[in-house]
Parts: C-alpha cells; structure tokens; sequence
C-alpha cells in the first residue's frame, strides 16, 4: 500500500510549485534575520505520538457511521500509523490503551515496530469503563474509591500497564482517571484526593527509573459535579507528592472555555512540571475536533511557550512528550491525523519565526502595540512552504492528504479490512 516510490511520484506535479513558493518564503525570512533552512530541521526533528484509538471512527453516545477499513488488530494499528509516517515523517510513535491494546504477542510486535521505524510513545491505563469478568466496578472511582479492593483493583491494572510499557520499551505511563461525583455530598472530597495520592504512590513505585508518569487533569466529564483531578493545579500537587518521575499531561480539550493554556504552560515549564500534551481542537470543551481547527491563534501562543522555554538558557532542558488525542465521527480518522500534525508543525514554524530578542524589548518597556505586533508577525506568515519541506526532506509527501487520496488508501484498507471493520477503543 502506497510505496515510498509511489509517494515521490505523487510530488512530482506538486514540485515545481513548492520549490517556488519555498524559494520566495526563504528570502523573505532571510530579511528578518530568519534562516528557513534551519527551521526546516527543527520541523523536521519534531514527532507526535499518534493514539492507538484515534485509528478508527469514534462516535458519541448516539452513534457511530463507521467508514470501512478501520485497524481490526493492534498490528493493523501499527501498519496505519507506519503509513502516516511515511506521509509525513512526523509520527514515528504510538500509544497505547490497555485493555483495548493488549499485545498478544511481544517479540513479533517488537520486530514489526522495528521493522516499521516505530516506537512504542506511552501506556495508557484504562479505569473508566467497567471490563468483562472485572470482579469490581469503577462505578464509584477508581484509584479514589471508598473501597480497599477496588483501589487495590485499579492500581493493579496500571501495574500491569507499567509492565507492558517495560516490555515494549514505552518510557511513559500515563493516567486519566474518571474517578469524580455527580452530586453535591456523594464524595468527600480531600479523602477522595488523599485517596488518590496513595493509590498513585503505589503505581508510582512500580515504574522503572527512566519511565514518567503523566498525569492527566479534566474539570468534567464523564462526572459533572466534580472530579478527583480537575485542573493542573491538582495533576502539580500530586506530581510533588510522587516525585520527579510524575509530570503534568496537558490535554486541550481539558480546560473550560476562554481558559489561558498557554500561561498554564508557561507555569508549567518553570516550574518544570511539563510533561506532555494531548492536541486536539475544542471549541466548548473536550470535543477532539482536529488540533487547530477553532482556535489557531491559541495553539501558536501555546508553541510561542514552549519555543520561549526552550530557548530560556535558565530552565533546564526537559523532554515534552507530544501526542494527538481525538477520535472522530465524521472524518476519515487518517485524514484527520494528517491535517492534525500539519496544524501542529505550523504552530511550531511560526513560533520558531518570533523575534524573541525585539520581543523581550517591548515587554521590558511595556511597548505592549510592539509585542503584540511581534507575535502577529509571526501567527500571520504563511508557513506552508516550510511544512512541506519538512515533509519532503523527511521522503514524505509535499501534501500528505492529497495523495493519500490521490493514491486511494482508504478504498484499499476497505478491499483488505472489509467495510464493517471496527476499531476497538472509543
Ligand atoms: C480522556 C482522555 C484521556 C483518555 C483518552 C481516551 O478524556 O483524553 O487521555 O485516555 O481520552
Ligand atoms: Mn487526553
Ligand atoms: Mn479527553
């Protein structure tokens, strides 16, 4: 399915146009001081983990339109994520969910990541839905229950999770936990917490020195009166109760409307708690709509963030661990996953172009016209040229979405997975 060589030929009419457009952006940036080519590389170095789960048609409570040639096994979810890849050379891992990714058979998984240029980005644990011939139920929390065995349930589950991270060579761990109320009085609330902290400690323990625990906060849903882990605040405190193993998952689609992401980042990163992101768009709330589709403004001043920490000689040098988390109903889910990291890569490209030296100016003389000029500079250039040729000197395509079609995948994984192949998860 769709050779590299395929790929190359599938450039080739788009070529001509792109060495143009590319040619021009690059003289442009050179009279602000802005080397293209060394952005190019910075794009080029920049991965993101692809979710198992976002491989196949997600639905909602009301239903799901499947499209047809959805991964039916976790080597099918490999061999999609392998494909974009080689489309765009930006998404060299997978994460997993467990139980919905149990691996059956380790050393073949292994040889068909290495055989792919995969590797394994993060385990996920699973503790909000109830599983067959589970003896208790998370019908009142998980890590947070009332009940001893059911917390000795849960961390057992994010145990064996950790397990598999090991065998597979994941260096992440990380937690979501549903555990919340839906009414005023149902949980005490700092027991709950204490509750929580515990149990974490305990999977904590059992994580070997080079994996991290990411901890993932949400206000609401699938509770919604409270929840155990609503905000970063709450992800921080339990981080410092743990260790320096335990880091901050921000999740976009995990914040209420208007909140300001991006100085939860900035806190983030000097306090150096950043752990890891989940993109995706939100527009009410935690919606998965495609990363930077709503709010593009918003993702590039996240980016300026972590380009300005980055760059920050008196932070120390801190891995962040990027992923896509959404799952959708009426996109072909690859097509998705392509625009998504093209949005993402551009975030990044512009606020690789921000003149952080005039920037620091204006806001040491609170020229506050100028430093909002600098940054709409930045947001405003048209950076698809150096999108695309990051692609291209990745050996992807110049238009990853384009020939995907162009090359017919999705027509191919239906002849190959039948038009009723489901995907597990969502
Ligand atoms: C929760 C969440 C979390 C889960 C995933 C399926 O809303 O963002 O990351 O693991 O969705
Ligand atoms: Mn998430
Ligand atoms: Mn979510």
């Amino acid at each position: 399915m769709l050779t590299d060589q395929q790929i190359q030929d599938l450039n080739q009419p788009l070529l001509d146009d792109h060495q143009f457009r590319y040619q021009f952006l690059t003289e442009l940036l050179a009279r602000r001081g802005v080397e293209a080519p060394d952005v190019v590389q910075q794009l080029v170095a920049f991965q993101v983990a692809i979710p198992s789960w976002a491989l196949g048609t997600g639905g909602t409570r009301f239903g799901r339109y499947p499209l047809g040639g959805e991964p039916r096994s976790l080597e099918e979810k490999i061999q999609d994520v392998a494909l974009l890849n080689r489309l765009n050379g930006s998404s060299n891992s997978i994460s997993l969910h467990i139980p919905w990714d149990i691996p059956q058979d380790v050393p073949a998984l292994q040889q068909q990541l290495r055989e792919s240029g995969l590797t394994i980005d993060s385990m996920n644990s699973n503790t909000f839905q109830d599983q067959k011939n589970q003896p208790y139920s998370y019908k009142f929390g998980s890590l947070s229950n009332t009940e001893t065995a059911v917390r000795q349930q849960a961390i057992q589950h994010n145990i064996e999770c950790v397990e598999y991270g090991k065998q597979l060579g994941a260096k992440i761990h990380t937690v979501w936990l549903a555990d919340g109320s839906n009414f005023p009085g149902q949980q005490h609330l700092r027991r709950a917490y204490q509750r929580t902290a515990e149990s974490l400690a305990s999977i904590y323990e059992a994580m070997p020195s080079d994996m991290t625990m990411l901890i993932e906060y949400k206000p609401y849903e699938p509770h919604f009166y409270s929840t155990v882990i609503p905000d970063w605040g709450t992800s921080y405190s339990l981080c410092q109760y743990l260790g320096q193993q335990a880091q901050v998952l921000v999740d976009l689609g995990h914040h209420l409307p208007n909140t300001n992401i991006e100085q939860i980042v900035g806190r983030l990163k000097h306090f150096g708690r950043l752990g890891g992101f989940h993109f995706n768009g939100s527009m009410y709330g935690d919606d998965d709509l495609t990363t930077g589709s709503t709010k593009p403004f918003q993702l590039f001043l996240i980016f300026n963030e972590l380009v300005d920490a980055a760059q920050d000689q008196t932070l120390a040098e801190a891995a962040v661990a990027y992923m896509i988390d959404a799952s959708h109903n009426t996109k072909d889910p690859l097509e998705d996953l392509l625009q998504s990291v093209e949005s993402i890569l551009g975030a990044y490209a512009k606020a690789l172009l921000v003149d952080r030296a005039a920037l620091h100016e204006a806001q040491e003389s609170n020229d506050v016209v100028r430093a909002e000029e600098l940054l709409r500079d930045a947001f405003l250039t048209d950076v698809r040229p150096l999108v695309a040729e990051a692609y291209r000197q990745a050996g992807g395509a110049l238009s990853p979405v384009a020939v995907y079609r162009a090359g017919q995948v999705r027509e191919q994984l239906i002849q190959q997975r039948g038009k009723l192949s489901l995907s597990t998860g969502l």
